[in-house]
């Protein structure tokens, strides 16, 4: 009844997401434990006996490795992978390089987390001068969706089954449109590093249900412990977590 199968794994956890500084475009590596995680991420899909037709990824290191080393572990190098700046993570702007707890007690924690989750509303520009500047797109739909439309959903349409090794940010962007979740309900969604989400899609790529998806996804099968997925989520939600008051008064409805 599946019509094509479209799987994505965020990339294994990266040198700054141990550091928890805001990376965006900068291209940092991945940490020792990122390599182990792309690594069972693929061993994950060769147990799962899926065979991947064709992969996408980002410009950056930290994905492009990930779905290297995921498609070996699943003993599947030969897969063509086409690599494309539109599944870059969210350009961080002026939050580039910043360390996230700092940035809350700087901010508040209302205002970081738009910043982060927010589907519509960018971070701060970056400034001109910044090391960190690539002047360049920063709003994920506008960003990321024309190579869902024009590469990805061809592909599955043709009933392919492909791999999509990416970020947090840029694989938000397409299960917000996937799933239909709401802009409120987005800014819930957190995604662990280096852990396979499976659709099966029907004709029209509509999502075919699924019993174990965690909320607010409806439709995703994660591959592997949920218990460890659902902690790995948690501890994402967590990086901006500080005990202190909010910064610059009010707003301290704290959930
Ligand atoms: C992280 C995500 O991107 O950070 O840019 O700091 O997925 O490439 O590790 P990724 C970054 P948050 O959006 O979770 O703060």
């Amino acid at each position: 009844k599946p019509h094509a199968t479209l799987i994505f794994s965020r990339h294994g956890e990266s040198q700054w997401n141990v550091d928890n500084r805001f990376t965006g475009w900068v291209d940092v590596d991945l940490s020792a434990k990122g390599l182990g995680e792309a690594k069972a991420a693929g061993g994950l899909l060769k147990t799962e006996g899926i065979k991947v037709d064709m992969a996408f990824t980002s410009y950056l290191k930290r994905a492009i490795k990930t779905c290297d080393l995921a498609l070996e572990a699943a003993d599947q190098l030969y897969v063509p992978v086409t690599k494309s700046w539109r599944l870059n993570e969210r350009m961080y702007g002026a939050l580039t390089g910043l360390d996230k707890k700092e940035t809350v007690k700087k901010h508040g924690a209302d205002q970081v987390q738009i910043w982060r989750r927010s589907f519509d509303i960018p971070p701060p520009n970056i400034d001109e001068s910044s090391e960190f500047n690539p002047a360049k797109e920063s709003n994920e739909a506008a960003r990321v969706m024309p190579f869902w439309e024009e590469t990805i959903a061809p592909a599955l349409k043709s009933g392919k089954t492909v791999f999509v090794a990416a970020h947090g940010n840029s694989i938000r962007a397409i299960l917000k449109f996937l799933e239909g979740i709401s802009d409120d309900a987005i800014t819930g969604l957190e995604i662990p590093t280096g852990r396979p989400l499976m659709y099966k899609l029907d004709k029209d790529l509509k999502p075919l249900s699924c019993d174990e998806a965690i909320a607010p996804l409806k439709f995703g099968k994660y591959l592997g412990n949920l218990d460890e997925i659902k902690a790995a989520a948690e501890a994402v939600k967590n990086q901006t977590k500080v005990a202190a008051a909010p910064a610059g008064g009010g707003g301290s409805d704290s959930k």
